[in-house]
C-alpha cells in the first residue's frame, strides 16, 4: 500500500475520533435509542436509492450477537475513485464526516438521517463494519474497526451482470452503547412507517437471534393511504375511502390522506423526508388551513351551514380525523428549540393549494361524503359549545369553593409538591387499606370506585361531567388540555396502583388513556408510574419472601427450597393484603418497584395501542395482543 499518512488521513481519523468521543452530538445519546438509529441511518442510505427509483426492496436483519445487516439492490454505492481523496467514492462515504450521498451528481437527498449525518458515524460507533458492493459483476469489499479502513477496497468475487446492490453490516460499540441489544418491536415500528412513507418500497425485517427466525415484510402499493387505514383499523371510519391528495408546488412534493371516524380525538401525523414533525410547521399549518377554508366554503355554497350559524372552526372539522401529511422536499429547514418544526414557507404554501385543489373537487364529486363530514363537524361544534359551557362551570364552581380538593381524597400533609406522590386506587376497600399504609407526609391517596370513563368514546361534555375524572383533575392541580400548567401539578409522582390481574390491567388502561389524552406533558416528563404489587407470598420458617414475578417466584423456591413446608400465596388482589403488607411489598419508597410510564413524542403507534386496547373491535384486538405479547404484558403488570 502506497498511501502516506497524509494530512487528510489524519484529518479522517479526527474526524470520526470526534464522533467517538461525543457520540451523542451526532445520534441523539447512546441509549438504546441510539442503538436504533444507528439502523434507520443505514437504511435510510438504502431509502434515498429507492426514492431515485433505482432500489425497490431493503433486508434488515437482526444477526446473532445483535450484528446488523442491511441488503438493498440499488445500484451499489459508487466504487470509482473519487478525484479530491484519492480513494474509491465508497471508503469517503464511510471514513469522511457529512459526505453522506452528496457525491456522483444528481438527485438530492431526501430522506436523511436523524441529524442528516451519514454512514461515516455509524461506521466510527460500531465495533467492526463491513460493506459489499455487487455492480458491474463484480463483488467489492472493504472493512473498518472503529472507523478505521482495515484493507483497501477489494475485488472478492464475481457475480451476474444483473445482480447489482449494497450490503452493510455492522456491531456496534459496547464501549459507546449502555445497551447492545435489539428490539425487533422497535425497528418494526420505524420500519414500517418508512414502508408507508415510500409507496412500493418492500422492507424486509428479520430476526435471526432465536432458533426460530421472525420475518415480517412490509409493503405498501398505497403508501400514506394505507398508513390512514392501518391507523383506522381499530375505530369505525365514517366513509369507506381514504381521501388522497398529491401534487408537487415550487419544488415541494405533497402527499396528504385523510380519513374521519366516530372517534373524538385528531390524530394527524406530519413528515418531512420521510422524519416525523413532532411539532408540526409549515406543512401542517398549510394543510389545517386549507382543510378549514375548503370545509367552510362548501357548507356554505350547499347550505349546509346557515347563513346566522357561526364557521366551523379547524377543531371542528378534524375531529375524529386521522390524517398523514407527508412532503418532500430538497433543503429542509427545521426551526423551534428540538428542532422539530418546519420553517420553510414554500411547504406552506405548496400544501395549501393542492389540499385547497384536490380537496374541493373530491368533496364536489362526492357531496355524501361531504355531507357525512359536516354533519360530524356540527356535531363537534355545538358539543364544543356545551363544553365550553360546563367547564366554565366547573371554572366558577373550583373558584367559589377555593379550590376544594375532592372528598375521598387522602392527602399528604407536606405541601412541597418535590416530596409528594399520589396514589390512584382502585376500589374503597384497596383504598381503605392504603390510606392506612401510607407515610401521611408524602403520600396522597385518591381511591376511584369502578371502572374509569374511557375518555376513546365519550365526548369533553360528559368527559367534564365524571365524577372520578374531576376527582382526578382537581387532585393533580394541572388543568388540562389549553389550561394545563405543570408548575401548578401538586405531586411529583402520580402512581397507579391496580390488581394484578386483567381487571387491573384495563382499569390502568383506562387511566393512562385518560392521562395521555388529557395531560400528556405529565406522561412526557415522566411524572406517571405504575406501583407493581407481588403475585406471590412466600412463607417458610417464620420468613416471608414476596415475589413480583412467576420468574421471581421460581428463584425464590430455588433458594429455599421446594417442599411442603413452603406455604405459597398467590394475591389475587390489593385487598388481600393488609396495610402494613400493602406498606412493605408496593408503597414503601425504600423497597417497592415503580415502572416510569414514557412515551416517544408524537408516534403514531402509541395511537394505535391506546385504539386498539379500548376500541370496540374484536379482532384487531385480538391480532395486537397476540402480536405484542410481551409488551402488552409490561404494559399490564
Ligand atoms: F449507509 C450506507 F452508505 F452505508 C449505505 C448506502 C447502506 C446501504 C444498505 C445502501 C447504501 C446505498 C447507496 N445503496 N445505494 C446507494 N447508492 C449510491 O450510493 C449511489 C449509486 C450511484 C450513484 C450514481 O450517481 O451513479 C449515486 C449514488 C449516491
Amino acid at each position: 500500500m502506497s498511501t502516506e499518512y497524509g494530512a487528510d488521513q489524519i484529518q479522517i481519523l479526527e474526524g470520526l475520533e470526534a464522533v467517538r468521543k461525543r457520540p451523542g452530538m451526532y445520534i441523539g445519546s447512546t441509549s438504546i435509542r441510539g442503538l436504533h438509529h444507528l439502523v434507520y441511518e443505514i437504511v435510510d442510505n438504502a431509502v434515498d436509492e429507492a426514492l431515485a427509483g433505482f432500489c425497490d426492496t431493503i433486508d434488515v436483519t437482526i444477526n446473532k450477537g445483535d450484528t446488523i445487516t442491511v441488503v438493498d439492490n440499488g445500484r451499489g454505492i459508487p466504487v470509482g475513485i473519487n478525484h479530491k481523496s484519492g480513494k474509491p467514492a465508497v471508503e469517503v462515504v464511510f471514513t469522511i464526516l457529512h459526505a453522506g450521498g452528496k457525491f456522483g451528481g444528481g438527485g438530492y437527498k431526501v430522506s436523511g438521517g436523524l441529524h442528516g449525518v451519514g454512514a461515516s458515524v455509524v461506521n466510527a460507533l460500531s465495533e467492526w463494519l463491513e460493506v459489499t458492493i455487487y455492480n458491474d459483476g463484480k463483488i467489492y469489499k472493504q472493512r473498518y474497526e472503529r472507523g478505521k479502513v482495515m484493507y483497501p477496497l477489494k475485488v472478492v468475487g464475481e457475480c451476474d451482470l444483473e445482480k447489482t446492490g449494497t450490503t452493510v453490516t455492522f456491531k456496534p460499540d459496547a464501549d459507546i452503547f449502555e445497551e447492545t441489544v435489539y428490539d425487533f418491536n422497535i425497528l418494526k415500528q420505524r420500519l414500517r412507517e418508512i414502508a408507508f412513507l415510500t409507496k412500493n418500497l418492500r422492507i424486509i425485517l428479520r430476526d435471526k437471534r432465536e432458533e426460530e427466525e421472525k420475518v415480517r415484510e412490509f409493503h405498501y402499493e398505497g403508501g400514506i393511504k394505507e398508513f390512514v387505514e392501518y391507523l383506522n383499523k381499530s375505530k369505525e371510519a365514517l366513509y369507506p375511502e381514504v381521501i388522497y391528495c398529491e401534487g408537487t408546488k415550487d419544488d415541494v412534493y405533497v402527499e396528504v390522506a385523510l380519513q374521519h371516524n366516530d372517534s373524538y380525538n385528531e390524530s394527524c401525523y406530519s413528515f418531512v423526508n420521510n422524519i416525523t414533525t413532532p411539532e408540526g410547521g409549515t406543512h401542517l399549518a398549510g394543510f389545517r388551513n386549507a382543510l378549514t377554508k375548503t370545509f367552510n366554503d362548501y357548507a356554505r355554497s350547499n347550505k349546509l351551514l346557515k347563513e346566522s350559524e357561526q364557521n366551523l372552526s379547524g377543531e371542528d372539522i378534524r375531529e375524529g380525523l386521522t390524517a398523514i401529511i407527508s412532503i418532500k422536499i430538497g433543503e429542509p429547514q427545521f426551526e423551534g428549540q428540538t428542532k422539530q418544526k418546519l420553517g420553510n414557507s414554500e411547504a406552506r404554501g405548496a400544501v395549501d393549494s393542492i389540499v385547497s385543489e384536490q380537496l374541493t373537487y373530491f368533496l364536489e364529486q362526492n357531496p355524501q361524503v361531504a355531507k357525512i363530514i359536516l354533519e360530524k363537524s356540527i356535531m363537534a361544534q355545538r358539543a364544543r359549545e356545551a363544553a365550553r359551557k360546563a367547564r366554565d362551570l366547573t371554572r366558577r364552581k373550583t373558584a367559589l369553593d377555593g379550590m376544594s380538593l375532592p372528598g375521598k381524597l387522602a392527602d399528604c400533609t407536606d405541601k412541597n409538591p418535590e416530596n409528594c406522590e399520589i396514589y390512584i386506587v382502585e376500589g374503597d376497600s384497596a383504598g381503605g387499606s392504603a390510606k392506612s399504609a401510607r407515610s401521611r407526609a408524602t403520600q396522597a391517596i385518591l381511591p376511584l370506585r369502578g371502572k374509569i370513563l374511557n375518555v376513546e368514546k365519550a365526548r369533553l361534555d360528559k368527559i367534564y361531567g365524571n365524577a372520578e375524572i374531576k376527582a382526578m383533575i382537581t387532585a393533580f392541580g394541572t388543568g388540562i388540555h389549553e389550561d394545563f400548567d405543570i408548575s401548578k401539578l401538586r405531586y411529583n409522582k402520580i402512581i397507579i396502583m391496580t390488581d394484578a390481574d386483567v381487571d387491573g390491567a384495563h382499569i390502568s388502561t383506562l387511566l393512562l388513556t385518560f392521562l395521555y389524552r388529557f395531560m400528556p406533558d405529565l406522561i412526557k416528563e415522566g411524572h406517571v408510574y405504575m406501583a407493581q404489587p407481588p403475585l406471590y407470598k412466600l412463607e417458610k420458617n417464620k420468613k416471608v419472601w414476596y415475589a413480583y414475578s412467576d420468574d421471581e417466584l421460581d428463584e425464590i423456591l430455588k433458594e429455599v427450597g421446594r417442599d411442603s413446608n413452603n406455604k405459597i400465596q398467590r394475591y389475587k388482589g390489593l385487598g388481600e393484603m393488609d396495610a402494613e403488607q400493602l406498606w412493605e411489598t408496593t408503597m414503601d419508597p425504600e423497597k417497592r418497584i415503580l415502572k416510569r410510564v414514557t412515551m416517544d413524542d408524537c408516534d403514531p403507534e402509541i395511537d394505535v395501542v391506546f385504539t386498539t386496547l379500548m376500541g370496540d373491535k374484536v379482532e384487531p384486538r385480538r391480532e395486537f395482543i397476540e402480536e405484542n405479547a410481551v409488551y402488552v404484558k409490561n404494559l399490564d403488570v
